[in-house]
């Protein structure tokens, strides 16, 4: 890539501008108007120029969407002309072909990739030259995105993409239900069928496309066979006809048992001779619809998923039935490497599910059709808070690869908690395998450039919702953009990637920008130091809901997401020496750093090893230590998140601003659950206390069984980890209110009032709490319609809930009284009550 930026400024304002309510719907493309003083007016282009001979979907997009934007940026409205080659102050948008045929034949153009662009804007004129249509319409929304950012000034440069595959995917079931999703229903799917109106797609066409995105797979990789359908065909096609215009091409995922469940075959052994006819026939009807269907995704033999197991063919005897099927439509099949046996024996020392993959496929390297690209989720598990690099990646010179990034936030907070991914992902993209000794990061493997090979590139599970924001969260956006841009461009910078996020979301305001850019740059670090610290995973449920905190579901499964915790050590010894061997999955200069000790990051200490707890890190602290420093720290950091963005009132619109101070309130209540759930577990695991004396000690706390109780009862938490003091209180029916209550003994003052409760599904309890007969507050356990996380119908992690109040005036013999009003199945439970001064978050 190439990138001339002949002056580059960008304007910035230091204070607020007008802000008008939004939604989240227009996400980073809003086109908010931008000043453009009269000298800057004056050198705006006047037309939008197409050549003649064209008459093309994504041309006509692109000359729709900057005729949209400069309307709304800098209010101008422009016509679109075809006209021959004059592109005296216009826009030109066009192909290189076309350009080189109508204007200038001497222009060398063979620079530009599949997909690239050159932008050249030079006082009132703009040529956007795309290598092909596609590419006009990514140049078309880049001019848009520096006119948005304020950044009026001549540029030259041309931009090739790192990979052709820049897909998303989406776990979409047919009921409209989203595996993994946080926002809300499909935007594709309800009531078995696609859905009738498709103007959310044509939205989400148009943010994927800006972000040049050419591919989107629209259904659960877990996936049911009534897709094939001829009635939802037509629907498929429906899909295609909307995202085709903003250069997407459509992919769809099979149930490798279709020809048994939906075809009524008997068998699906992908050998069989009827069983290949029946795919044959399903794959030319559906290219009879969408004759530019990019081709399949495939999840077999893996989590109770259907697959060629059955007959005991092997996984490439599988894929290659499909990719067969699509060669002549010229289709591509991803099929996914993410099998392994959900049944294995933690008794056995040396089981290991991180094997899995290269177990599975390193033998069938070579025997995958060209058309065929494995899809491999960037670390051997499964989307972790911190995980080393798939060593897959690293074995195989003869097969198509993709890298599996996951949008959605699964195991990361469930976009009820920011954070951050780019930062992540890079410690994975930016790693160098040393395959054979040479260079091998792994963004250049999955660009295909590494072992020469045609296909390759980026997959992410996004799962966008009918919510408005998209996402669930509105800062959660910055992962889906900074997606777009990585698998474009990953030498890029995250922060660099942030800020044109910040920019176009919410504008040009300079403090805006710098606080959204440090409460997000300081996210994933802050998260994963109060999930889950060197290496040892996220530690949330594993068998439930994967949000909360839960570090013994850990072990003592089939699901091999262990740790290996007991009363004096911990760590998965994954050593070629004493353990799994998985460290000498790596080439070996990877490999020996991570079987020795020494030289094993602190950060991924406990991947790799089984250490005492008192083990030292390089750091020089033990690794308890470590655990209970790490979970301080970042609760602390998630309770500055509330006093950064209050910073910004007024600077962001009011609905908007809102949305997401609720949920960063609700993170810094939530992110001392986690603190004080693993912290607590792995002291009464090791008996060893903290240091600095903090865990288990909670000077300020009132515990609700210890209040006096009229109406309720002491309930002991399971895990008991998840209550303070390991107990809270429920009412004593279900319909009929209970009371907590206390004397104040601390000295009179002024405090923060943080209650702990759990918020259940099944219900929506009413508490309300006093000081004397005077109401400080009240509220409802109704975060299952208004957040977004999996909820939960237990008192545990998940459902852990804390609220604050600030600054009460509180004297030393108050009495302060909690009422809980039970709803449907939830008790109103209470865990304990902190009376805190200023500055403490215990
Ligand atoms: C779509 C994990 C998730 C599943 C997901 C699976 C996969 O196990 O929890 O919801 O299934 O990964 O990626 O196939």
């Amino acid at each position: 890539m190439l990138r001339l930026v002949l002056l580059t400024t960008l304007l910035l304002l230091d204070s607020p501008e007008s802000v008008i309510a939004e939604n989240g719907f227009d996400g980073w493309l809003r086109y908010a108007p931008v000043h453009c003083g009269k000298s800057c007016q004056r050198l705006l282009p006047s037309r939008i120029v197409t050549l003649n001979g064209t008459g093309n979907n994504s041309i006509d997009t692109a000359t729709e969407e900057l005729q949209l934007g400069l309307g709304k940026i800098v209010g101008k409205e422009i016509p679109i002309e075809r006209s021959d080659c004059d592109s005296r102050s216009s826009i030109l948008v066009a192909t290189a072909d076309q350009y080189r045929q109508a204007c200038d034949s001497s222009l060398d153009l063979s620079v530009l990739d599949e997909d690239g662009f050159w932008l050249r804007t030079s006082d009132g004129t703009v040529q956007i030259l795309g290598q092909n249509e596609r590419g006009a319409l990514y140049g078309a929304f880049e001019y848009l995105s520096l006119l948005s950012q304020g950044n009026f000034t001549n540029v030259d440069y041309r931009t090739n993409p790192h990979a052709s595959i820049r897909w998303v995917n989406q776990w979409d079931n047919m009921d409209g239900s989203i595996e993994r999703g946080y926002a809300g229903p499909s935007i594709f799917f309800s009531n078995g069928q696609i859905v009738e109106d498709l103007s959310r797609v044509k939205q989400y066409a148009r943010l994927l496309s800006s972000i040049r995105i050419n591919g989107v797979v629209v259904n659960n990789v877990n996936a049911n066979a009534t897709l094939l359908t001829d009635q939802n065909m037509d629907g498929l096609a429906r899909i295609a006809d909307v995202f085709r215009p903003y250069g997407i091409q459509i992919g769809v995922s099979l149930n490798f048992a279709s020809p048994d469940t939906l075809g009524g075959l008997g068998t699906y052994d992908p050998l069989d001779s009827a069983v290949i006819t029946w795919w044959g026939n399903v794959t030319d009807r559906l290219y009879k619809r969408v004759p530019d269907m990019l081709g399949y995704l495939v999840k077999a033999s893996s989590e109770g998923q259907p697959g060629p197991d059955t007959y005991n063919r092997t996984l490439s005897q599988g894929a290659n039935l499909f990719a067969r099927a699509l060669q002549p439509h010229g289709g591509i099949l991803m099929f996914r490497t993410f099998v392994y046996d959900h049944h294995i024996n933690e008794s056995i020392w040396t089981n290991d599910r991180a094997n899995a993959q290269v177990e599975f496929f390193k033998e069938l390297d070579g025997q995958f059709e060209d058309n065929v690209i494995l899809q491999i989720k960037f670390g051997p598990i499964d989307f972790q808070v911190r995980e080393p690099v798939s060593p897959l990646f690293a074995n195989l010179y003869h097969t198509n690869m993709a890298i599996e990034l996951q949008v959605t936030q699964e195991y990361l907070g469930q976009q009820d908690h920011l954070v951050y991914l780019p930062p992540l992902w890079k410690t994975i993209l930016d790693f160098d395998l040393r395959v054979d000794h040479k260079p091998s990061l792994v963004r250049d493997i999955v660009s295909g450039q590494r072992f020469d090979r045609q296909l390759g590139g980026w997959a992410a599970v996004v799962n966008v919702g009918t919510n408005t924001t998209w996402l669930g969260h509105h800062l959660a956006m910055s992962n889906l953009y900074a997606y777009g841009r990585l698998a474009w461009s990953p030498t890029e910078d995250s922060q660099g990637v942030l800020e044109d996020w910040i920019r176009l979301t919410f504008g040009l305001d300079r403090r805006v920008l710098e606080t959204i850019t440090d409460m997000s740059m300081a996210s994933w670090p802050m998260y994963e130091n109060y999930t889950g610290n060197l290496g040892i995973q996220t530690l949330t449920d594993i068998i439930y809901t994967h949000y909360g905190p839960s570090p013994a579901s850990q072990d003592n499964n089939g699901w091999g997401q262990w740790t290996r915790a007991d009363h004096d050590t911990i760590g998965m010894d994954r050593t070629v020496k004493n353990g799994t061997g998985n460290a000498g999955q790596y080439p070996a200069e990877v490999a020996q750093m991570y079987e020795n000790i020494e030289s094993t990051p602190d950060d991924l200490l406990l991947w790799f090893h089984h250490v005492p707890y008192k083990h030292r890190l390089h750091s020089g602290k033990t690794v308890i230590q470590h655990f209970y420093d790490a979970h301080y720290a970042g609760a602390e950091t998630a309770q500055h998140l509330v006093s950064q963005w209050d910073s910004l009132e007024g600077r962001i619109d009011q609905e908007r601003f809102d949305h997401v101070r609720k949920r960063l309130v609700y993170q810094a209540g939530h992110s001392i659950v986690w603190r004080d759930a693993i912290n607590n577990f792995y002291w009464n695991m090791s008996e060893i206390a903290d240091e600095k004396g903090r865990v288990g000690h909670h000077p300020w706390r009132m515990e609700a069984e210890s209040m006096e109780l009229y109406g309720y009862e002491a309930y002991a938490v399971n895990p008991f980890e998840s209550a303070s003091g390991y107990h809270a209180i429920v009412t004593t029916s279900n319909s009929t209110s209970g009371t907590a209550e206390t004397r104040v003994e601390a000295p009179s003052g002024k405090y923060d009032i943080a209650v702990n409760y759990y918020d259940m599904y099944g219900g929506q309890s009413q508490w309300t709490i006093y000081v004397n007969d005077r109401i400080v507050g009240s509220w409802q356990g109704d975060s299952e319609e208004t957040l977004s996380h999996t909820p939960s119908i237990y008192l545990d992690g998940h459902s852990a809930t804390r609220i604050t109040f600030e600054k009460v005036d509180v004297h030393q013999g108050d009495v302060l009284k909690i009422v809980g009003v039970p709803d449907g199945v939830e008790p109103a439970p209470l865990d304990y009550v902190a009376l805190l001064p200023p500055g403490i978050a215990d």
